[in-house]
């Protein structure tokens, strides 16, 4: 899973980037990957008493300014989602820097419509459905809004798939702030409720600072600054959320693990993350959620009271599930 940051130069990327790493001498040029903090994950190997742990994780990766030259736009199109720094500690032009990075995105996406279209109308065929679907993506676009949100039908998404427009990726806004912000913020955060992009505001040089001093001083340097807590976690959450993931969690004597997984995917592609094995001689799954787990914290328990469920391959995973995988092959 890989997100790319971009944003307009000195709007904090790299800073970012190195509080993320908790390094301030991390080479920006490198992707770096990045702990999906889950308090459940902790508490089952607590329940479990495992001593391995493993997070789910991303990939952040730093596209380097002007972001929207098409040498670099090409860096965003594998890209899971679009994390777009905005400054609010020396600027604070928020609506304006948000507006026109969504107007770079949906140009690109704009001549790879116009593209596509050409060549379909000189094979001779006008009229296809593919034809008619890219004429409607293009009234869209045309009116500054990004793909994102188009309603689309799940064959018409799937039609699109193989494009990898950028207007449609999930996008992250995170609001670069000094203990106080510049601008107000709120008519950006209306702009980008309509745009269907989350934001999430963070103060890249504290954090950065925060992450080089020893533990035992957060506390005392949070305290200073009127802070509850670090801003990076819920902004890693985000992110891991804006990809419209769930988590399924499993367990053995040796570790307990968080894995990701799209929304709506079903055991059968769970136990194929896990191994292929897995899913080649998939014969069943059985199933807990975390919150009847963690009131129970007892698999033989659970399977005499009938509350560890015996599912089949096309049950839908639900967020939070532990899951067993009895396989043969
Ligand atoms: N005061 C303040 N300075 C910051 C903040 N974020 C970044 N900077 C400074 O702005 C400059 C540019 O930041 P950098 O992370 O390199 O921006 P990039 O061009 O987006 O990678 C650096 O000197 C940072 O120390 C912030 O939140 N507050
Ligand atoms: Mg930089």
């Amino acid at each position: 899973m890989k997100l790319v940051l971009v944003g307009l130069p000195g709007c904090g990327r790299t800073t970012l980037l190195k509080a993320l790493a908790g390094d301030p001498d991390l080479d920006p040029a490198k992707p770096l990957t990045v702990k999906v903090p889950d308090p459940r994950l902790d508490r089952l190997a607590e329940l479990a008493e495992v001593r391995r742990k493993v997070a789910t994780s991303m990939v952040f990766v730093d596209v380097p300014s002007p972001a929207f030259e098409p040498k670099h736009m090409t860096r965003m199109q594998d890209a899971s989602a679009i994390v777009l720094v905005l400054d609010n500690y020396a600027r604070g032009n928020l609506e304006r820097d948000f507006l026109s990075a969504e107007g770079e995105l949906c140009l690109s996406d704009l001549s790879t419509v116009e593209n596509r279209s050409n060549r379909l109308i000189k094979e001779g065929r006008k009229g296809c459905r593919e034809l008619e679907l890219l004429d409607r993506l293009r009234d869209h676009l045309e009116k500054g809004l990004p793909l994102r949100t188009m309603d689309l039908t799940p064959s018409e998404l799937s039609m699109l798939r193989g494009y990898s427009f950028l207007s449609q990726k999930p996008i992250l806004v995170v609001i670069n702030r000094a203990d106080r912000p510049v601008a107000d913020e709120g008519a950006l955060i209306e702009v980008a409720d309509r745009h269907q992009a989350s934001t999430t505001a963070v103060n890249a040089a504290f954090e950065l600072e925060l992450s080089e001093l020893p533990e035992e001083e957060h506390q005392a340097f949070l305290g200073s600054m009127g802070y509850q807590g670090s801003s990076l976690s819920r902004l890693i959450r985000q992110a891991y959320v804006s990809l419209d993931l769930v988590t399924f969690f499993t367990m053995n004597p040796e570790e307990v693990r968080a894995w990701p997984l799209p929304r709506n995917a079903t055991a059968l592609e769970a136990a194929g993350k896990v191994h292929s094995d897995m899913a080649r001689g998939f014969v069943r799954a059985e199933v807990v959620g975390f919150e009847r787990f963690a009131d129970c914290p007892d698999m033989p328990e659970l399977r005499s009271r009938g509350e560890l469920r015996v599912e089949g391959k096309d049950y839908v995973i639900r967020d939070g599930d532990i899951i067993q995988v009895r396989f043969s092959v």
